[in-house]
């Protein structure tokens, strides 16, 4: 029923004193009652002049007493009550439909937008507003009203029922909210003194960082002019001990010139004794069938050595004189005899372990030489066994396929030519020890520029919470907190940490400061890389509350810290007002 519904009771309750306001409600009830026995045509009639008389009379009201009640229809909230002004029309809020009062809260949407249904559930979109006198008001969708669940705590979505089971509990709520507050006030009270001497610490080691960074400063260029003279000492000793050096190097090259001479002749020698050896027939030619019998040129491993692995080695020909055989197929022949007698090892693709027969079947690659020592365990050299020149005393080995550089020992110097090293070498460790100060000097700077960056909070109360750790631990998990470095977990039952996150910004949306962001944790198995956001609450100590993974590997976790206790003078609005 329309005359049921389409008003706030609210509204009706005035104070005593407002004798206008009285006025108004002995009308409106009047006008209740007429409506229980009228049908919607007479209503309607009624409605007109009832409106004007009532528009009058709270216009008269307000304008004798100022600040009256002015009647507004169930849901509206008192600040809204201007939107339905008493006519005898109403305007939907878009504008687009124009429909009389009377159809404004009677269960049935008229305009698009729902705004002639601020008290019933008729409008899809629609809000009714809770006055929750004593406590917070409270807009609730409109769908919630008459649904038998009691939504606002003075029970005025739930008008429909005659015997409601929900009461107005918002006196009872807003002293059990008071009280909360009061003593979320005390701790904030506390907290704030505990927050300013954290804001005091934090602002000293600001101040410290700021002198180490001056001191750094001044000694890094104190080092630097220091490193100029060492580097000018070394280069001085460096030229002095190149110049000794000069008739050693020049020996020495001598040396290596006649050695490797040397190495080539041996390794010709050995290419024509090997020709004389694999001409069985001595005919003056090593045909394909004179190394066909020879094992080592199976290069397939498949038990025999056919014509075309036979032809490789012979430059790709049937048959080939000495000269030939020296010149060009020796270099071919020789890695596959040392191979056989166990001087080479396979190389090794992208460090995988690779099968020998395979990789020779697959790769033309050349054998790498291998130390004779390491040799010494492989296989005796087969039926046509190869078996290499002597090698000298360092063990070197020239020619085709060999893989090392001719190293020669260190000469002996003279007594005066060691004592021009020992100098070079002092300088050059005197100038690398100053290189190596003033590196170390930088990251010093680095660190503390990067510090001096991080944002400590508005006062730098946060600052003091930087290399400490707090656990927190659950059933499963042992977690920890360290403030601007990581967040971590690991199994109570022992087992690795894993990195939930590293200290990335704060992200709070209307209070900066009360949640950080901890992102790139450990990379979850088939999903995300690990996060953890850390909500940051009031409390007189620092500590770890709770921890829950409300999405897979996406944690979350309270953190208690008096930095985080706002004033309660500045803290937010706590929205308990009486409407009326
Ligand atoms: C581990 C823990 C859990 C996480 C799973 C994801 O067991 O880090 O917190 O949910 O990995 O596989």
């Amino acid at each position: 029923m329309l005359n049921q519904q389409q008003f706030d009771p609210n509204s009706s309750s005035i104070t005593s004193n407002k004798k206008s306001n009285k006025i108004i409600i002995v009308q409106k009830q009047k006008q209740q009652q007429f409506y229980l026995s009228c049908d919607r045509k007479m209503q309607r009639s009624f409605h007109f002049a009832f409106i004007v008389h009532l528009f009058v009379l709270s216009l008269s009201s307000n304008l004798a007493l100022g600040t009256g009640q002015i009647p507004r229809p169930r849901g509206v909230a008192i600040s809204k009550t201007s939107l339905y002004p008493p006519r005898d029309e109403f305007v939907c809020f878009n504008g687009l439909k124009t429909i009389s009062y009377l159809q404004i809260n009677d269960d049935f949407c008229d305009c698009p937008d729902g705004s002639d249904e601020p008290g019933t559930s008729a409008c899809p979109e629609g809000k009714f507003h809770c006055t929750n006198a004593g406590f917070k008001p409270k807009n609730i969708p409109s769908s919630r009203v008459n649904d038998g669940i009691c939504d606002c705590c003075d029970a005025s979505d739930e008008y429909g029922f005659e015997n409601s089971k929900c009461i107005n509990t918002c006196l009872e709520l807003g002293k059990e909210e008071r009280q909360l507050q009061k003593s979320r006030q005390e701790l904030a009270k506390r907290g704030i003194t505990l927050k300013a001497e954290l804001s005091s610490k934090g602002k000293a080691m600001r101040d410290e960082r700021d002198v180490r960074l001056a001191e750094l400063q001044n000694r890094r260029q104190e080092t630097e002019a220091i490193r100029e003279e060492k580097q000018n000492l070394k280069k001085q000793a460096e030229d002095i001990e190149t110049e000794a050096l000069q008739v050693y190097k020049e020996i020495q090259e001598t040396e290596k010139q006649e050695k490797t001479k040397q190495q080539a002749t041996e390794n010709e020698n050995e290419a024509q004794l090997t020709f004389l050896k694999f001409d069985s027939n001595k005919d003056g030619f090593i045909e394909l069938a004179e190394l066909q019998t020879r094992a080592s040129f199976d290069k397939d491993r498949n038990g025999e050595v056919s014509e075309e692995e036979a032809r490789f080695f012979l430059d790709e020909k049937d048959r080939v004189d000495q000269e030939h055989f020296v010149s060009i197929c020796w270099a071919r022949i020789k890695p596959y005899l040392m191979l056989d007698a166990g001087l080479f090892k396979p190389p090794q693709l992208d460090g995988e372990q690779h099968d020998d027969e395979d990789h020779y079947q697959e790769t033309d690659t050349e054998p790498q030489l291998i130390e004779p020592s390491q040799a010494d365990d492989q296989e005796e050299e087969g039926e046509a066994g190869y078996e290499p020149e002597e090698e000298d005393e360092e063990g070197e080995e020239t020619g085709e396929g060999a893989a090392e550089e001719v190293t020669q020992p260190k000469p002996d110097y003279d007594p005066e030519t060691q004592k021009i090293i020992e100098q070079a070498n002092a300088a050059r460790n005197a100038f690398d020890e100053v290189e190596r100060q003033i590196r170390e000097i930088d990251q010093e700077i680095k660190e503390i520029q990067e510090q001096a960056n991080k944002d400590y909070g508005t006062s730098d109360e946060f600052a003091p919470l930087e290399g400490q750790c707090f656990s927190y631990e659950d059933r499963e998990y042992v977690y920890k907190l360290c403030p601007f470095d990581r967040a971590s977990q690991q199994p109570r039952n022992g087992g690795a940490e894993t990195r939930l996150g590293s200290w990335d910004r704060w992200s709070g949306s209307e209070q900066k400061y009360s949640q950080m962001l901890y992102s790139n944790g450990a990379s979850c198995w088939n999903g995300p890389q690990r996060s953890a956001v850390i909500k940051l609450e009031c409390g007189l100590d620092h500590k770890v509350t709770g921890v829950s993974e409300p999405n897979r590997c996406e944690y979350h976790m309270v953190f208690e810290t008096p930095a985080a206790c706002e004033n309660p003078n500045d803290s937010a609005d706590d929205g308990m007002h009486d409407e009326l």
